[in-house]
């Protein structure tokens, strides 16, 4: 039976990715963080076939020991600091994780794979971020990186590592440069969640405004059900790679607001939306926009879920929970 590995289990994309390996046949194992992580009932009660071991992306011995309980034939690495904004105020940290995380667990891999270092396949979580300041219109395997936050140069950093384990140990290493990809499951941090959470709550009469940054800003947002089938299908490969994944379409924060209020039937919603540099960022991605091509014709993926879509799953899913939380 083929076994996984995953780490960042509790987050967004470690559920999806959990599901479809566990519908594949797979043993799957879940790293979690932290004394009592606060996040455990949920992964139990939505994962329960999902084996659950602790560890830290720091902590190189816990994950020696999480590749020795779990022996997996996959090595998916979800976990990092994600938020872009937060990794200003926590650059080190940020560093640690998303970055020199990397490092400790393909060293792990390494070790634990001993003389077939191919026979754990490694899949790393890199991201559009890393492109950063625009070079180039659309974003490619190709582009040149210039990440513009702490947590995209930390992602650069193991995005090259991940390459440099597979050139030099001959490691079936992938990085899968997803852009950027959401759910109802999306951390309430993150700007679709955001909107549609705040969207559901003015609908309902339980909040009156949205404080928001940056409207400008354009974005290729895909759904994460649809990204972790990727994230799969580049380690069915007879090599490791890096991929692009994406649905090659941009829109901008306004167009998201445009679509999550008209989904509540409310088509003015500049009355409710505020600006506040609070929620701007000291050096912005102003534009991001894929180019997928290598991933659809090698992977043979495509996204399923479109944009309009994706928000109209959002709010629908943020109004049942907001009046379930409710009472209503
Ligand atoms: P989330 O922020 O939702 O989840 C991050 C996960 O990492 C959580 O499970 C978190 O655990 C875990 N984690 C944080 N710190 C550590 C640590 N020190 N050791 C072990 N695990 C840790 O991210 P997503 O699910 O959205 O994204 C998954 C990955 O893909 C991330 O690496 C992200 O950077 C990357 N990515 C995401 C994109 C997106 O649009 N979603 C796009 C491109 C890349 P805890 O719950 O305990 O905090
Ligand atoms: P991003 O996602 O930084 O692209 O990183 P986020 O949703 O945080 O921001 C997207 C854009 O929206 C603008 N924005 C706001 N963002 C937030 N969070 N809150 C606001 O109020 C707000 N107002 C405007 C931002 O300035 C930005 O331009 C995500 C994360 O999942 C990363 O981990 C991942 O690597 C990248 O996507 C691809």
């Amino acid at each position: 039976m083929p076994s996984a590995l995953v780490t960042g289990i509790t987050g967004q994309d470690g559920p999806y990715l959990a599901e479809l390996l566990l519908s594949k046949g797979y043993d799957v194992y879940g790293l979690m963080r932290g004394q009592n992580n606060p996040k455990r009932a949920m992964v139990e009660r939505e994962l329960p076939d999902v084996k659950i071991l602790t560890g830290d992306l720091t902590d190189q011995s816990s994950l020696m020991r999480a590749l020795n309980d779990s022996n997996p034939t996959e090595v998916y690495n979800l976990g990092a600091i994600s938020f872009v904004a937060y990794s200003w105020e926590n650059a080190k940290v940020t560093s640690d994780v998303t970055g020199l995380g990397v490092l400790n667990l393909l060293e792990a891999v390494r070790l634990h794979a001993g003389n077939d270092p191919a026979s754990v396949k490694f899949y790393q979580a890199s991201s559009s971020e890393m492109f950063g300041k625009v070079q180039q219109v659309p974003q490619s395997e190709e582009t040149l990186l210039w990440p513009r936050s702490p947590y995209g140069v930390a992602k650069v950093y193991g995005h090259y590592m991940t390459i440099n384990y597979r050139e030099s140990y001959g490691m079936h290493a992938s990085s899968g440069i997803l852009f950027n990809h959401e759910s109802p499951r999306r951390g309430p941090e993150f700007v679709t969640r955001k909107v549609t959470q705040a969207v559901a709550r003015i609908q309902l009469g339980l909040q009156h405004e949205i404080v928001m940054g940056n409207l400008d800003a354009q974005r290729d947002w895909g759904y994460a059900g649809d990204y972790v089938e990727a994230m799969w299908l580049m380690l069915q490969q007879p090599h490791g790679d890096d991929y692009v994944v994406s649905t090659d379409e941009t829109h901008t924060i306004r167009e998201l607001l445009d679509l999550a209020f008209a989904q509540v039937g409310i088509n003015d919603w500049e009355r409710y939306v505020r600006q506040d540099p609070r929620f701007m960022r000291p050096a912005e991605v102003d534009l991001l926009i894929g180019d997928s091509t290598k991933a659809r014709t090698t992977l043979g993926w495509t996204p399923k879920v479109n944009f309009p879509e994706l928000v109209a799953m959002m709010v629908d899913s943020d109004l049942a929970e907001q009046k379930k939380l409710a009472g209503l």
